[in-house]
């Protein structure tokens, strides 16, 4: 994975920070602004499932007004993953050469981004990190931190993967890393799509960093964390680690 800085990176391209939305009308206007002024040159996609709340007709207002922000309209909630694999594809064909994932909710926080597309000059995909030196959770409530550190323990563990934070949602990734990971068949859902694309970065033989971040609790709106959410990563990252140790096992190439 680690190539001990012998690559040569190509310069970055455009970035696209892609904030999917669920129910934010409260946190979708501060974050926008946040981004634009901490990346002024960045465009802003707001990937939003049809939100009850209006986020969707608040989203389109802002991006009346500025013609870098842009709104990817979904049918209905589909997940977290659905929507970012929706957003990749948008921001592909409209040619950026960096696709952001950032939440909407200020957990992630926009000022941290220059730190993040700066590590991207040398690497093929950038994680905010909360669990490397450095890094820190603020007002997370502890059953949230357990569970985050636990379920990046085991996936690291289980898939043998050298991520402290994998679970996280704020990354940056080259557009050519995100065309190498075949996400034509991904079909994580919640948060163990973060989870999935790590894997698949690091089987490829990407060089994957982390960037040490300050994650914030949320202070508007709910979180859409649910049982549901942590039952589906539990069961595809064991059924991971036990089809690839089982591919090794009869020599076989990972599936
Ligand atoms: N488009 C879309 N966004 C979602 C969905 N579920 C969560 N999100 C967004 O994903 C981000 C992270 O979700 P959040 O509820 O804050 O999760 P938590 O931080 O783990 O508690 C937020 O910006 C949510 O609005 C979904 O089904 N569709
Ligand atoms: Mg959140």
């Amino acid at each position: 994975m680690n190539d001990g800085g012998q690559r040569r990176y190509g310069p970055l391209g455009r970035a696209l920070v892609i904030i999917p939305t669920y129910n934010e009308a409260e946190n979708i206007k501060p974050i926008v602004s946040r981004v634009r002024a901490a990346v002024p040159d960045a465009h802003v996609l707001v990937a939003d499932d049809n939100s009850p709340d209006g986020t969707g007709k608040t989203a389109d207002e802002i991006a009346a007004s500025d013609d870098q922000v842009h709104v990817l309209h979904r049918k209905g909630k589909e997940g977290l993953g659905a929507a970012y694999l929706a957003g990749f594809r948008w921001g592909i064909e409209h040619g950026y050469g960096v696709l952001v994932e950032m939440d909407a909710d200020g957990s992630h926080q926009p000022e941290e981004l220059p730190r993040l597309l700066t590590a991207l000059k040398g690497a093929d995909l950038v994680l905010g990190s909360r669990w490397v030196p450095g890094g820190r959770v603020v007002n997370w409530p502890k059953h949230r931190e357990v569970l985050s550190r636990g379920g990046s323990t085991y996936s690291r563990v289980l898939l043998g993967v050298p991520i402290r934070d994998v679970t996280g949602g704020f990354r940056a990734f080259r557009a050519e890393t995100l065309e190498g990971l075949g996400l034509e068949d991904v079909a994580s859902q919640g948060y163990c799509f973060q989870v999935d694309l790590a894997r698949r970065a690091v089987e490829a033989g990407y060089n994957v960093v982390e960037v040490p971040i300050t994650f914030v609790e949320r202070e508007l709106g709910d979180s859409k964390m649910s049982r549901d959410i942590v039952v589906e990563a539990l069961w595809r990252v064991t059924a991971w680690g036990v089809g690839s140790r089982a591919n090794k096992l009869l020599g076989r190439k990972p599936s």
